[in-house]
């Protein structure tokens, strides 16, 4: 059997042996059959309870220990398996397993999170996202726990504990829940200016993805790769979906919050079931160790990425995401992913960050999953054997068989012993004073916000000075509001200049720093590809009176795209067409909204368009979804129900004009050539948003116009 199957099967079989399928009868815990669960033992049939019900105190005392801490930080996630293969040998950069052979594939299991509402807050907020990936290797476990943002907040782990308090709901009131929308985040951040660059980032529409399977991962920290030869070299880690990085409209957030909390969850699951295996390719940025102190930043420092136009991405491998894991708690809730799960050939630098994380997530862990033994619960246990002298403690799932449990001995034949094969640190040369600083090469905290600021386009720019605005605003103390404006003006006048004249306080006077006017195109949304519309939602506005050949026509042509129009109606059933078709309707306007979809067909067929027209949901659903910069299609008596929905400042097709495409809007007067229409309107859904739409005009500057 080959290595690759060993793997996968192995992991396979560990969740198998603890799958426990429904029996035809109940039992308690210890396997007694049950002669009713519906009534507990009394004392007459309207007397007290018996404390002899051993049935109904075990049912109720499990009930109550059913809840487990939830995570401290990314307590809302959502988690999928599936398997990672490299595209050639690493073995020049690193002697992981894992990363050795193309043939093999590793499993894995990925877990998506938002980080600061609980476990039972909406998906669609603005937040960073979570991106950890748990490797099961031929090596033991090896945990890659990213997020969607490269950077992070502070430098040194010390301050994380501040971190969280200050952006967690306060504590008086528990308020708000899933946003850092209020006075503690931002006294805490003003007061932080290394955190600058993070700021940036999350008030960029990075924090409000369309969706876990289209957005970046980051492992944030310069990692080491060793090779056979002990020669190291210093990583960072990019995952990049193969979907795009696409993102939503703030005020689509935020009423999908309340439309679909479960919207970024349920995306994932419903794809990965339909059979739309979400891909990602992994990359690494590899630094010689003799190229250390040549960067103008510290690879060390976790506020700085390394721009790709100086270290280029070089592609390493693929994860594809195919399950949907069978039990939400035991999978998704009970895994632990540890930065410090490394494996040979990778291992940590000196980054104060990453230190400090080595030893939160065990701890984290062991006092989540209530034992020391959580690395046996099954998502948790490594594919091969694991074997040492670690006794007993709460839940002891192994029973070890050896009469021996100390190291050294002969009683047991001197075993198990310590490998030649086993993970050795990378010698890395210490020196140093016993301090408590940080490095003069962390000490600049602006030109990296400033280069970030600098690298979006227009539109990426007019959003972020909304998010502050939003962001912010909510502080209802103006000090703190002005040591931002303050901490702003250091990455760029006229952005700070912009926030203030939205705050409503004093802009700065002077220009502190001139802007380096550096870029780094890489990190701008702008500039990824959109050429695809591949599991995009369309919704295919109708009722009954519609017209068949239009409506099937862009529907085949979107499906054959691999787009997933549907069908929504202002009541559940089947609707006709003019000739006599039935279809069936998928959705309807009371259970959708526009904000679950990423584009609107609206086909031709007058009494269809004319129910329409009077239905207010459906003329909200058109407007809501041109406000927020989505595609559009019209055909012929369809284009009527843009016109009364009041879109407004785009081209439709007026005397004589057949077909119009403008600003994400395309209309055919006859619906003549519907296969033109379908190209166009397909290439429409793949720019993902029309932002020329927008207008902010009264907010533009110099530094937003350009
Ligand atoms: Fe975390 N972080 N973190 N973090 N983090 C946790 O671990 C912590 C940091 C990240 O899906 C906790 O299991 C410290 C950076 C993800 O289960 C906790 C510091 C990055 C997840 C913890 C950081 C992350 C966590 C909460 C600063 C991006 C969710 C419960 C030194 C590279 C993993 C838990 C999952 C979770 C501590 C900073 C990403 C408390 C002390 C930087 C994706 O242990």
């Amino acid at each position: 059997m080959s290595e690759q199957n060993i793997n996968e099967q192995t992991k396979n079989q560990n969740l198998e042996a603890n799958r426990l399928e429904p029996g035809e009868f109940i039992t308690t815990n210890e396997g007694v059959k049950v002669i009713s669960t519906n009534d507990s033992l009394k004392a007459g049939s309207r007397g007290p309870t018996l404390l002899e019900d051993f049935h109904f105190q075990e049912k109720n005392a499990h009930f109550n220990r059913e809840r487990i801490p939830e995570r401290v930080v990314h307590a809302r996630g959502v988690g999928v398996h599936g398997y990672f293969q490299p595209y050639e040998s690493l073995r020049e950069y690193t002697k992981a397993k894992f990363l050795q052979d193309p043939s093999v594939k590793t499993p894995v299991f990925a877990r998506f999170s938002t980080v600061a509402g609980f476990r039972g807050s909406a998906d669609a907020v603005r937040d960073v996202r979570g991106f950890a990936v748990k490797f099961y290797t031929e090596d033991g476990n090896y945990d890659l726990v990213g997020n969607n943002i490269p950077v992070f907040f502070i430098q040194d782990g010390i301050k994380f504990p501040d971190l969280v308090h200050a952006l967690k709901p306060e504590p008086h009131n528990e308020m708000p829940q899933a946003s850092t929308a209020h006075d503690n985040f931002w006294d805490f951040i003003s007061l932080m200016p290394e955190s600058m660059h993070m700021i940036m980032w999350i008030l960029s529409d990075r924090t409000i993805p369309r969706s876990y399977r289209m957005m970046q991962g980051f492992g944030v920290h310069t990692y080491r790769f060793v090779n056979e030869q002990g020669k190291a070299r210093f990583v960072k880690f990019h995952w990049k979906p193969l979907l795009g990085i696409h993102s939503m409209v703030f005020d689509e957030i935020q009423t999908l919050g309340g439309k679909d909390p479960d919207f970024h969850r349920r995306d994932l699951m419903e794809a990965i079931e339909a059979g739309d295996f979400p891909e990602y390719e992994l990359g690494v940025q590899v630094i010689e160790e003799e190229d250390e102190f040549k960067f103008d930043f510290d690879i060390l420092d976790s506020t700085k990425i390394i721009p790709e136009e100086l270290v280029p991405v070089k592609p390493i491998g693929k994860m594809v995401l195919n399950r949907t894991p069978d039990n939400f708690f035991a999978e998704v809730e009970q895994v632990a992913f540890q930065p410090t799960n490394v494996v040979s050939g990778i291992d940590f630098s000196d980054d104060p960050l990453l230190q400090s994380r080595i030893f939160a997530y065990p701890d984290t862990q062991r006092h989540r999953l209530g034992t020391a033994n959580f690395e046996s619960l099954p998502i948790n246990r490594p594919v091969v054997p694991v074997s040492n002298d670690q006794r007993d403690g709460f839940s002891q799932h192994n029973i070890h068989t050896s009469k021996v449990n100390y190291f050294p001995n002969s009683l047991g034949g001197g075993c198990p012993m310590a490998s030649p094969q086993g993970f050795a640190h990378y010698q890395e040369r210490m020196q140093g004073h016993k301090v408590r600083e940080r490095s003069e090469s962390f000490q600049d905290h602006f030109s990296q916000a400033t280069l970030f600021l600098n690298s979006l386009s227009k539109v990426e720019k007019e959003h972020l000075v909304k998010a502050a605005h939003f962001e912010i605003g909510k502080v209802m103390n103006k000090e703190v509001q002005e040591r931002l404006v303050g901490l702003f003006n250091h990455i760029d006048h006229e952005f700070a200049k912009l926030v203030a004249a939205g705050l409503g306080v004093p802009a700065p006077e002077k220009e502190l720093i001139p802007n380096h006017g550096k870029t780094s195109p890489a990190v701008s949304m702008e500039n990824q590809p959109k050429d695809s519309i591949k599991t995009r939602k369309i919704a295919i506005l109708a009722a009954d009176g519609f017209n068949g050949d239009q409506l099937m026509g862009i529907k085949e042509a979107l499906k054959a795209e691999g787009a997933i129009p549907m069908i929504v109606s202002k009541l559940g059933g089947k609707i006709k067409s003019t000739d006599g078709k039935e279809v069936e309707v998928e959705r309807t306007l009371l259970t959708s909204a526009s904000v679950m979809f990423d584009a609107v067909y609206v086909p031709g067929g007058a009494q269809s368009v004319a129910t329409l027209k009077k239905d207010e949901d459906a003329l909200h659903f058109v407007k809501e979804a041109f406000k927020h910069c989505k595609a559009i299609a019209a055909t012929s008596e369809g284009m009527e129900l843009l016109k009364e929905a009041n879109i407004k400042g785009v081209s439709l097709p007026e005397n004589g004009t057949k077909m119009t495409s403008d600003k994400g809007v395309v209309v055919s007067r006859d619906a003549s050539d519907i296969k033109q229409v379908a190209k166009e309107f397909v290439s429409a859904i793949a720019q993902h948003r029309h932002w020329m739409r927008e207008q902010q005009e009264e907010l533009r500057s110099t530094l937003v116009v350009g």
